[in-house]
């Protein structure tokens, strides 16, 4: 995971691809252009927090429980996230890697991260359903 990289591509790439992903946002829904989202710091900082932990988790080769089990109790019942949205944004970011990293993201690479996120993704519902939201 490139997470030292502080632009959120992929986040501008969930909200161009699925304009309803932006209106779980309060702080975001005001952002109508690409050009308005590149220049908005606040966003730029949100998907430096949402790529961190991100790669915080991954690192954990599933070992992740400590990590998920506040995540997905904020995104289940504070933001109510729906998995298919946690779909959206691990495609947006399989995208941008693609783009970003041709060279070394070949297919085994894609391949792995696509498992991870799906992993990641997976453990995300047990808990929403553990939760009673049906995401
Ligand atoms: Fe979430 C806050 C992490 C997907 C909507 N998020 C938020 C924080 C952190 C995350 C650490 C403080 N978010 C994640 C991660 C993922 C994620 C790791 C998946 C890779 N999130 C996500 C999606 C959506 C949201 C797909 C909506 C489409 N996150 C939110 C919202 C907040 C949030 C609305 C609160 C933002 C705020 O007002 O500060």
């Amino acid at each position: 995971m490139p997470t030292a990289d502080p632009s959120p591509p992929c986040v501008r790439s969930l909200f161009k691809g699925h304009p309803e992903t932006l209106d779980k946002f309060d702080k975001f829904k005001h952002l109508k252009s690409e050009d308005e989202m590149k220049a908005s710091e606040d966003l730029k900082k949100h998907g430096t927090t949402v790529l961190t932990a991100l790669g915080g988790i991954l690192k954990k080769k599933g070992q992740h429980e400590a990590e998920i089990k506040p995540l997905a109790q904020s995104h289940a019942t504070k933001h109510k996230i729906p998995v298919k949205y946690l779909e959206f944004i691990s495609e947006a970011i399989i995208e941008v890697l693609k783009s970003k990293h041709s060279g070394d993201f070949n297919d085994a690479a894609q391949a792995a991260m696509r498992k991870a996120l799906e992993l990641f993704r997976n453990d995300m519902a047990a808990k929403y359903k553990e939760l009673g939201f049906q995401g």
